[in-house]
């Protein structure tokens, strides 16, 4: 062995571990790592992520991510994280454009919350999201409103009085059975409207209005269901 061929050798080695990492890289990029969905701009397998979810919690059995039956008016909708923003506007001192990690860098709560809609149905799922009530605190809402609009990239909307939503703690859900979100679930915030009928708890969220409009009436409710929608014992 003279001088050089070690350092052919040793180039070649070089070279194969780079191309080795270089492919490791790549294949990280395109396929992510572990079972988070990373892409949420297309159909998820929503049969794999049943292999992950949550199925029970402190003793009480969940219903499944795939116990809902997709309804939405329009069809799920694919949200890309990298240009979405959530405006928070109307009648505020503040209004806010809030990205997907701004909404997510706040104080998180766990519950489970039962969702029926008015079709009869009904599921039991453990939400976790962020309060409305901190989300308003960087907005500073103003005294005269008395409601918040929400609505959706499918063009959905529907709305609760300021008062219940403080009252209730309510919150916006990020994750469902500790899973984020499937975008035919809501991606990347469902409403948690404890107490209210499914129609209040809309997907897909993309900007919340502070209004004094205490009428406001939603997809549905302009459509003849009640606006308060509460969950009859
Ligand atoms: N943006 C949006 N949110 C929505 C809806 C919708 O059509 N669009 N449907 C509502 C209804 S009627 C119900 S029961 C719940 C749960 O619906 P899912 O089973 O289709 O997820 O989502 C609610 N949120
Ligand atoms: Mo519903």
């Amino acid at each position: 062995m003279d001088k050089a061929g070690t350092v052919v050798v040793k180039s070649r080695h070089a070279n194969r571990i780079l191309k080795r990492y270089l492919f490791l890289l790549l294949s990280l990029l395109l396929f992510g790592c572990g079972t988070s969905n990373n892409d949420t701009t297309s159909e998820t397998d929503l049969e794999e992520l049943t292999k992950i979810e949550v199925t029970e919690y402190e003793g009480q059995d969940l219903s499944s991510l795939t116990d809902f039956r997709e309804n939405s008016i329009k069809g799920p909708q694919y949200i890309d994280i990298d240009t979405y923003m959530l405006k928070i506007d109307g009648l505020v001192e503040q209004p806010a454009s809030l990205s997907y990690d701004e909404v997510l860098d706040n104080q998180k709560y766990t519950k489970v919350v039962t969702l029926h809609c008015v079709e009869g149905w009904s599921v039991d799922i453990l939400w976790e999201g962020v309060l409305l009530a901190d989300l308003f605190e960087g907005v500073n809402v103003q005294e005269r409103a008395d409601t918040v609009i929400f609505y959706s990239e499918d063009g959905y909307s529907t709305a609760l009085p300021l008062q219940t939503i403080m009252d209730r703690q309510l919150m916006l859900a990020y994750k469902m059975n500790g899973v984020e979100l499937p975008p035919e679930r809501g991606f990347p915030f469902q409403l948690v409207a404890e107490d209210k009928l499914g129609y209040k708890w809309i997907k897909w969220i993309t900007r919340i209005e502070l209004s004094d409009d205490a009428d406001y009436e939603g997809y549905w409710e302009q459509r003849g269901f009640d606006n308060k929608a509460d969950v009859k014992p």
